[in-house]
């Protein structure tokens, strides 16, 4: 044993090797042990299953600390210029199974519980996972971080620890109910809180002037804090010795806030004050693409990227010229929600720095990129200024300043063209006046980009014309991507066995080798592997479903799916229809029986808790759902599943038992979608849109290997233009007035018609999102789908094709484009 001495604690020294590397299962089997003694205070005889949880979950954390001291030595004197990730969501997922994979640890793990006699798969089930997100923005930010790490991108990703992430759904009488998450309730072994690394976030005030040897200066009187303390997740790359950070901020009372209510001898109130500061990180906003402007909101958004921001030049040498700071940071801002980080960063160069304003502007347009994720225009968020005022002053201040160079700018270049500087101006005068945070973030930026190549140029034609004509250079596109880790190394074991088996495993870290499986689909033992791999994972979804919700899909059953959040715009009331015409057709006689493609419709969608039309519509699905699913004559041919709460760990499960992937928006709404990508991933068709990512996807898989369907972006825009009638179309189409009129009928709402009255009439005079004009090609699309299932070997192949042909959605194929287009940070070594 070597003696431990004080030059040891000053010097710089390797990590301490407490544990063995590579692990074994006796090092794995002390160090849990060690860990469930220790920490959890239990022998291994009276454990629970959650200390047994918290114990696994430590010993796999400790593994990964070493290698995160380890990468932590060799980065220090690098001097890289890192990535700062800025996004109020990450939609994480369970981390046992991704880190014991990253860390190359389930082998000796797996021995290990053996070797205790413990069910590492019960483990595994009582993991709960982290929900930091409401869907497709929040797990891209968990899928870049990872790519980041596995590409080894000096990084950090920044957000909130809220105490509460997206609500869990249930279902009272096919209603969704929320409950609230707790998901840290039972030990949160993952995180590793960090209390002295605490930084102060300061509120509302005022501002004054001050007479700075001659020059104006405006300064910040804030008028309340809070403690934002870091707590840290490790993100490991796979297998490559790196760890990256994940940095969550929690609200804390800041001791001198405690200290002013102590002495005003209010118990009572001091209680409440505090309830207050720490109110910032209860809880995720369960809106989905459609931000509402709430106080606390804005205060989530300042509280972390104000900590993030101080967090960051914390890490630079005490002597660092901010000058230069663009050579080491970008800020990458994960839609408009950490916006108001700009202001912030300028506040911090100007008044805390003393910066002059024009040095500073141009450090801050290097720092910052921005991507939006969006077209709907009631999603790009607006902040009035009258409450941007009252809580943070001064940045309200900055951006006035900010915005009144930038319109002095236009003008010199386009001269006094009011409707144009009016259409620009950062601040909007109605309804009210109001800082456009998209415009902000576009003007301060040094790139913009979209995520997909349709959305991409959306953006630059629909949504910011005027600033792609100004900054044409700014706009890029960088096509969003999923991580092959998890969706499909993990979820999909039997596939990923097979792939390997096939071409090697280098495809995990490099997905574009999955074209090497290409020559296979025209093999006919290759196509009967992967057709029992797709049926092993029906089976499995089953346990799954069974254990959760008891329900099953049908033996034989065409599985198909549509989960994504609630939103018309996504046009989860167009599968509605097809299920209801099908469900018509044969109660009617028109379709018989044996003529059914057995199919089980699968759906997962959360709706925002305030968004009454997206409630219906859940409602409609369970009510449709009760109907079809126990009606002898249909004799369950025809299944409805909707299984509650949705979320990753469930998706793990759905997206490889799935045959048909159901992507549907409307043309120009959906900005790029990534489930769309999953499930062609892992060998389901799609039928969709051209909208989205759903373009590229057909590109690269081939119009033989999905279904496309509707209208086109420019035939949406040109009948909107026209004047949209949706009524006609139902007076037109038989088959859609038959599915209409069952559904108004009151024939799943036990007669009663006027539960869902609001959903036909919405349809039938406003159908905001075209339902009806794309019915007829979608029901087409679904006939082309039941004739291609027909033929079982072919839906094989072209599933093969679609698996071989979706390498580009790696996430790493989008990290690597962002380093190329955006943030010029090469991988460390
Ligand atoms: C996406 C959001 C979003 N776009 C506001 N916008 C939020 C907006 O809390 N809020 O207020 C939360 C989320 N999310 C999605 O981003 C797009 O709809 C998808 O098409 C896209 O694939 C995904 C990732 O880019």
């Amino acid at each position: 044993v070597r003696r431990v001495t004080s030059s040891d604690a000053t010097a710089p020294h390797p990590p301490v090797p407490a544990l063995e590397l590579p692990p074994t299962a006796d090092g794995f089997t002390a160090q849990f042990l060690r860990n469930l003694n220790f920490d959890g205070g239990v022998t291994l005889a009276d454990a629970s299953t959650n200390d047994r949880y918290l114990a696994l979950a430590r010993t796999v954390r400790d593994y990964l600390m070493l290698h995160a001291l380890a990468d932590q030595q060799r980065q220090a004197g690098a001097q890289a210029k890192a990535v700062c990730y800025l996004s109020a969501e990450y939609l994480l997922g369970n981390q046992l199974d991704n880190d014991l994979l990253a860390g190359d640890l389930a082998g000796v793990a797996a021995d290990a519980m053996a070797a205790c006699g413990i069910d590492l798969d019960e483990l595994r089930r009582h993991e709960i996972e982290p929900g930091l997100g409401n869907g497709g923005l929040g797990r891209l930010a968990a899928c870049f971080i990872d790519s980041l790490a596995t590409l080894g991108v000096p990084s950090i990703g920044y957000g909130i620890r809220y105490e509460y992430g997206i609500f869990r759904q249930t279902f009272e009488d096919g209603q969704q109910v929320e409950q609230p998450d707790a998901w840290l309730t039972l030990g949160a072994p993952w995180e590793q809180p960090r209390p002295e690394a605490a930084q102060t976030v300061s509120f509302g005030g005022r501002t004054e002037t001050v007479d700075d040897a001659g020059t104006v200066r405006s300064r910040w009187i804030p008028e309340w804090n809070v403690s934002a303390v870091p707590y840290d997740y490790l993100v490991p790359g796979f297998r490559n010795g790196r760890v990256n950070t994940l940095r969550l901020w929690r609200a804390k009372a800041t001791d001198a806030f405690d200290l002013r209510i102590f002495n005003s001898g209010d118990y009572e109130q001091a209680v409440r004050a505090q309830t207050f500061a720490e109110n910032i990180s209860k809880v995720l906003y369960p809106e989905d693409s459609t931000p509402q402007g709430k106080e606390l909101r804005l205060q989530q958004q300042y509280f972390f990227v104000a900590a993030s921001i101080r967090d960051f030049l914390g890490r630079l040498p005490e002597d660092f010229d901010l000058a230069r700071l663009p050579e080491r940071v970008i800020f990458q801002l994960n839609d408009t929600h950490p916006v108001i980080a700009v202001p912030e960063l300028m506040r911090v160069l100007v008044d805390e720095h003393g910066m002059a304003w024009d040095e500073a502007w141009a450090v801050t347009q290097q720092c910052f990129a921005y991507t939006c994720h969006t077209l709907l225009p009631e999603a790009l968020e607006v902040w009035p200024v009258e409450l941007l005022g009252r809580l943070l002053p001064r940045h309200l201040e900055i951006v006035y300043r900010i915005n009144e160079e930038f319109l002095a700018a236009v003008r010199a270049r386009f001269g006094d063209d009011e409707m144009r500087i009016r259409d620009m101006s950062i601040i909007a005068e109605f309804p009210v006046r109001a800082v456009r945070m998209a415009y902000l973030a576009t003007v301060a930026g040094s790139r913009v980009n979209g995520v997909a190549e349709l959305h991409s140029q959306l953006l630059r034609d629909k949504v910011l014309p005027a600033f792609a004509e100004f900054f044409p250079e700014k706009f890029t596109n960088v096509t969003n991507g999923v991580t092959p880790r998890r969706f499909l190394r993990l979820a999909n074991p039997g596939l990923s066995t097979l792939i390997t088996d096939a071409i090697g495993d280098g495809w995990v870290t490099d997905l574009e080798r999955l074209h090497e499986l290409e020559p296979l689909a025209e093999d006919a033992a290759f196509r009967a592997a992967f057709a029992a791999v797709k049926a092993g994972n029906k089976r499995r979804l089953n346990e799954v479903l069974q254990a959760r919700d008891g329900m099953r899909v049908g033996d034989g059953h065409l599985v198909d799916v549509m989960v994504k959040r609630l939103h018309e715009y996504k046009r989860q009331l167009l599968k509605v229809l097809h299920v209801v015409s099908e469900y018509e057709g044969v109660v009617s006689g028109r379709i018989a029986l044996a003529d059914l493609q057995p199919r089980t419709v699968l759906f997962g969608a959360k709706a925002a808790p305030g968004y009454a039309m997206a409630k219906r519509i859940i409602h409609l699905i369970n009510a449709v759902g009760s109907v079809v699913n126990t009606d002898p004559r249909l004799d369950g041919r025809l299944q409805v599943l909707f299984p509650p709460n949705y979320n990753v760990t469930l998706a793990e499960s759905v997206i490889p038992a799935a045959d048909l992937s159901e992507q549907i928006s409307l043309a120009g709404k959906e900005a790029s979608g990534t489930g769309n990508m999953k499930f062609a991933l892992n060998g389901a068709l799609t039928i969709g849109t051209d909208d989205g990512a759903n373009v590229e996807i057909r590109e690269l898989v081939g119009d033989a290997n999905f279904f496309l369907f509707g209208m086109t972006e420019p035939e949406v825009a040109e009948i909107a233009q026209a004047g949209y009638h949706p009524a006609a179309f139902y007076q037109e189409d038989a088959g859609l007035r038959r599915a209409i009129d069952l559904i108004a009928s009151g024939a799943f709402s036990g007669g009663d018609r006027s539960v869902f009255e609001p959903v036909v009439s919405n349809l039938l005079y406003e159908d905001r999102f075209m339902v009806l004009a794309d019915y007829s090609a979608y029901m087409a699309a679904q006939q082309r789908v039941d004739a291609a299932y027909a033929d079982q070997d072919g839906w094989t192949r072209a599933a093969i094709l679609n698996v071989a042909r979706c390498g580009f959605f790696s996430s790493d194929r989008s990290i690597r484009d962002y380093i190329d287009r955006i943030w010029h940070t090469p991988p460390t070594t």
